[in-house]
């Protein structure tokens, strides 16, 4: 949910349906809800609704489409513009959704994405801030989690690899197995990603930047913006990885796959061998790929992909647990 042109079509086709963010300036405004029903993980159904964010629209959500709206919920993304003029009225409209939403559905997570950050004048982390604090006073005791969005940069992948983490089921046991994967790999980390989106479903560092769950997020001090907060490397980690790798690559796969699709070829797998580390991207499961990093020179890359090729029928296996079926 969200105003007029806040960007939510915008986002919804560079995720879901792999088109470049130049393609976005033709879209026009949604009517009513547009309802998606968007194949995740094999078998886990997205139901993604967008929902038109003119006033007319609006209103009925609130009023005679309520129950409609906000019953069964998962989790609500209310996006606000970063440049708009009308934040009072912005904020108006989502205390409403957020009143209906803790009527209908109590349980659901709720995400608030600050976008259009790529529009917002330097310094970008203080207007943040400032987008932080108001929407955390307008959720009063609400648990929410904030981003800073751009379609033109990979702060969007953050946003949406956290959001569907936590509609996974048994993330958690995912993120043991790559565990088990990166040992056996002599690995410094090894990531999940979904296959059609690129997401990230998980990791196998234990200081992984994606929550585990949205309850995690509780407190002001933990919600995180990708580009627009800095948070230094830690000390615990040795090879200084760069807090933002999980999302670049989502955003520089995607857009190597794009590339791909348009000279008629399809993207299977990625080698990378530097002069510090190696990288092997490959396919895991049906529905997702595997990506392994390395930064002991005496690894050979054909290891690596045997051992992924070894651990592909327990991630099939694991897959169908996680989504129940
Ligand atoms: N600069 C910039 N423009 C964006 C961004 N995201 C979307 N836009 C532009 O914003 C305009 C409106 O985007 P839409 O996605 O149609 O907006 P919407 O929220 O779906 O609007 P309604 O369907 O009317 O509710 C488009 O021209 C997009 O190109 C962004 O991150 N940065
Ligand atoms: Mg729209």
């Amino acid at each position: 949910m969200g105003a007029s042109g806040s960007g939510k079509t915008s986002m919804r086709s560079l995720i879901f349906s792999n088109n470049p963010a130049s393609s976005t300036a033709r879209l026009g405004a949604t009517i009513d809800v547009e309802q998606n029903h968007v194949r995740f993980l094999g078998d886990l159904i997205l139901n993604l609704w967008d929902c038109g964010g003119q006033d007319a629209f609006m209103d009925s959500y609130l009023t005679t489409q309520r129950s409609t709206i906000f019953q069964h919920v998962g989790v609500m993304i209310y996006v606000f513009d970063a440049e708009t003029r009308e934040m009072n009225k912005d904020l108006e409209y989502y205390r409403d959704c957020l009143d209906s939403l803790t009527q209908y559905s109590p349980e659901a997570a709720v995400f608030l994405l600050v976008h259009k950050m790529d529009l917002v004048q330097e310094p970008k982390t203080t207007m943040f801030e400032k987008k932080r604090e108001e929407v955390q006073k307008a959720s009063g005791d609400v648990i929410i989690t904030v981003f800073g969005t751009s379609i033109y940069d990979e702060s969007l992948y953050r946003a949406w690899s956290s959001i569907v983490h936590t509609l996974i089921p048994n993330a958690a046991v995912l993120n043991k197995h790559l565990n088990i994967v990166a040992a056996a790999c002599s690995a410094t980390e090894v990531i999940l990603f979904e296959r059609t989106t690129f997401l990230v479903i998980a990791t196998s560092t234990a200081s992984s930047s994606l929550p585990a769950s949205a309850s995690t997020t509780s407190s002001p001090s933990s919600i995180s913006s990708p580009t627009y907060t800095s948070s230094p490397p830690s000390p615990l980690d040795p090879h200084q990885m760069h807090p933002k790798r999980y999302e670049r690559t989502s955003e520089l796969i995607k857009a190597f796959k794009w590339s791909c699709s348009r000279v008629r070829e399809e993207f299977h797998s990625l080698e990378l061998d530097m002069y510090d580390f190696t990288a092997v991207l490959d396919e895991m499961t049906r529905n997702t790929y595997v990506m392994v990093v390395v930064h002991d020179p005496t690894i050979e890359t054909a290891a690596i992909r045997l051992n992924i090729r070894m651990a592909r029928k327990k991630f099939e296996e694991l897959q169908g647990d996680s989504i129940g079926t």
